[in-house]
């Protein structure tokens, strides 16, 4: 990776596309732009690639799709030669990956790093977006991708007090790159959701003490992460295509082999027995147990009753674990978590958990954090408090479309886009795996590939038809949005308070904002609209104005 450290005079330049985002989305999106054979320029506030998992280095981070999924499909040599070390990898090794594919693909001479987008303002007159930058850099460009991330805006919440606390403060989100040492510290950790419940059971192997702030349980299931082994590996290399392909037709994006029959159409006994091998198999394949948990409150339940069950066969302590069984939302409709060791994690003596439910935390204190129940002393305090999820990255970055709208202003009563990938009054701007789209309700290399192919044959097309600016019309938009909100309404997604629908966020509007259809009918759907010469969008300039005017 090319040292980026240095002080560098501003630079002016103009590309066919800035692509705002050097992780999985941004890469491989360069990389098919430079098969068109146009000028790109990736622009990253990091040091290098990854994204998210460049990011978040917090201990015990990891992912939880599997890694043989969780990896680029497009290239078969990447695919054949990259070797995972672990049936789910550690956040290290795809950052490693991240930088192999780098690598492999030439990437680092159209990428600039350290480098925040500050603005980005569509010139109406010439089609094109001047973007620029914290370094005082500006970049013109035919087309803007935004390649920002779901979970990229890490977020401390607005703590009475924050600055005074005297001890070290840590986001799972934007995690130090030295390696942290909590070796007889005494430690609070706020939040449990996926990054906490992750890295809790590795501070708590090294901290003298770890205290849990906890306002909502959440559902895990454990990982049964284990080594590659060569024979699992080789499997799903001969089959890569197919396996792929299968991927791609699924609900979520990850081949789950999910059964397509009601939990309560069978016995009692019989949907135990395929809880527990699921249970038994680990990963977030439990929730493809029956097809209709996230549809039917009852059948819900059964899933959600089983894993209370287990929590309380696996927390000693019968308070704690009543506090950790989760009763406030349908398992699975907040994002269920994958864990190693997390709920044995509260049998040590050296952890312990605080429910915040009958009292809040009122504030830090320069020694520790205050409930309105207790104060509490801390060497080291870490933020597991999430991310202003999907939408954070996108309106905080001054984007300013036709008629000098922006997109903070267009979305603050929650985001509108077409498909996800364009919005009104945008033109020329695409996003990768934006609001609208499946994303975090997928398998996001699935969505990522998904979303890039389709952005770069539109954009072919744009080229071959002498099309200068691209639009998704507001009717359009708006049929999505609602159709959006009528398929997540048919599920039970917004019953929980969860950050897919903005909730974690104090005054965040309360919209479902992921597409939940699933990735396949997303798919077909997208493919559909291409197909039919981009139905929903308005082109103009060159051909296609020509073409419409005729008509
Ligand atoms: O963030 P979260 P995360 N006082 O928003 C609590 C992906 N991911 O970083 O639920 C006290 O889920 C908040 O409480 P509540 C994955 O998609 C994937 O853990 O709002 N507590 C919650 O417990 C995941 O869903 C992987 O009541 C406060 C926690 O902080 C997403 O990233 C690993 C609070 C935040 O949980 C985000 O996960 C990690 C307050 N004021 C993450 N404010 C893998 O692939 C917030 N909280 C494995």
């Amino acid at each position: 990776m090319p040292d980026a450290t240095q002080p560098r005079p501003a630079i002016e330049a103009q590309y066919d596309a800035v692509i705002v985002g050097a992780g999985f989305g941004g890469m491989y999106q360069l990389h098919r732009l430079r098969g068109l054979g146009m000028t790109a320029k990736v622009v990253d506030v990091a040091k290098g690639v990854g994204g998210t998992w460049y990011w978040n280095r917090y201990p015990g981070a990891r992912c939880d799709v599997e890694s043989m999924q969780y990896s680029f499909g497009f290239s078969d040599e990447i695919q054949q030669e990259w070797k995972w070390p672990e049936l789910f990898s550690a956040q290290p090794d795809i950052l490693k990956y991240a930088n192999f594919v780098a690598d492999k693909l030439n990437l680092w001479p159209d990428m600039l790093f350290e480098t925040r987008v500050e603005g980005a303002k569509f010139d109406e007159a010439a089609n094109q977006w001047t973007v620029r930058t914290n370094r005082g850099d500006t970049f013109v460009a035919k087309f803007l991708i935004m390649a920002t991330g779901c979970l990229s805006s890490a977020r401390v919440p607005d703590f009475k007090g924050l600055s005074g606390f005297k001890g070290k403060t840590y986001h799972t989100g934007a995690w130090p790159h030295e390696p942290v040492d909590f070796t007889g510290l005494r430690v609070g950790v706020i939040g449990t959701g996926s990054s906490a419940i992750q890295s809790i059971p590795v501070i708590a192997e090294q901290a003298a003490s770890v205290t849990v702030f906890q306002r909502t349980p959440n559902f895990s299931i454990p990982s049964r992460n284990v080594p590659m082994t060569e024979a699992y590996e080789r499997q799903w290399k001969e089959k890569y295509p197919e396996m792929r392909e299968m991927a791609r037709q699924t609900r979520n994006g990850v081949i789950a082999y999910p059964n397509d029959f009601s939990a309560l159409s069978v016995s009692p006994e019989e949907r135990h027995a395929i809880y527990e091998k699921r249970w038994e198999s680990g990963g977030t394949t439990f929730m493809a147990s029956f097809n209709d948990l996230i549809f039917d409150q009852a059948s819900n339940d059964t899933a959600a009753d089983f894993v209370r069950g287990k929590i309380k066969d696996i927390v000693k302590d019968p308070a704690t674990a009543e506090l950790l069984a989760p009763t406030s939302h349908p398992i699975g409709t907040k994002r269920i978590c994958v864990d190693t060791r997390y709920f044995e994690t509260y049998n040590r003596p050296n952890v312990r958990l605080v429910d915040l439910r009958p009292a809040l935390i009122e504030e830090l204190t320069p020694t520790g954090l205050k409930t309105a129940a207790e104060e509490f002393e801390f060497d080291a305090i870490v933020f597991a408090t999430g991310f202003d999820a999907m939408t954070g990255a996108l309106t905080n970055m001054g984007v300013e479309g036709t008629g000098g709208v922006t997109l903070e202003a267009e979305w603050r009563d929650g985001p509108r886009t077409y498909l996800g990938l364009m919005a009104a009054q945008f033109p020329n701007m695409f996003m990768i795996t934006g609001p609208g789209s499946p994303s975090v309700l997928s398998n996001m290399m699935v969505s990522i590939e998904q979303d890039v192919n389709w952005i770069t044959g539109c954009m072919a097309h744009l080229r071959a038809n002498g099309v200068a600016r691209m639009e998704a019309t507001r009717e359009a938009q708006e049929a999505w949005v609602l159709h959006g909100i009528e398929v997540a309404n048919k599920t039970l997604y917004p019953k929980a308070a969860s950050w897919y629908m903005g909730a974690n966020i104090p005054g965040k509007p309360r919209v479902f904002m992921p597409y939940i259809g699933g990735i396949a009918t997303y798919r077909e759907k997208c493919a559909e609209i291409a197909a039919n010469g981009y139905t929903g969008f308005a082109l103009t300039g060159g051909i296609a104005q020509v073409a419409r005017a005729a008509e």
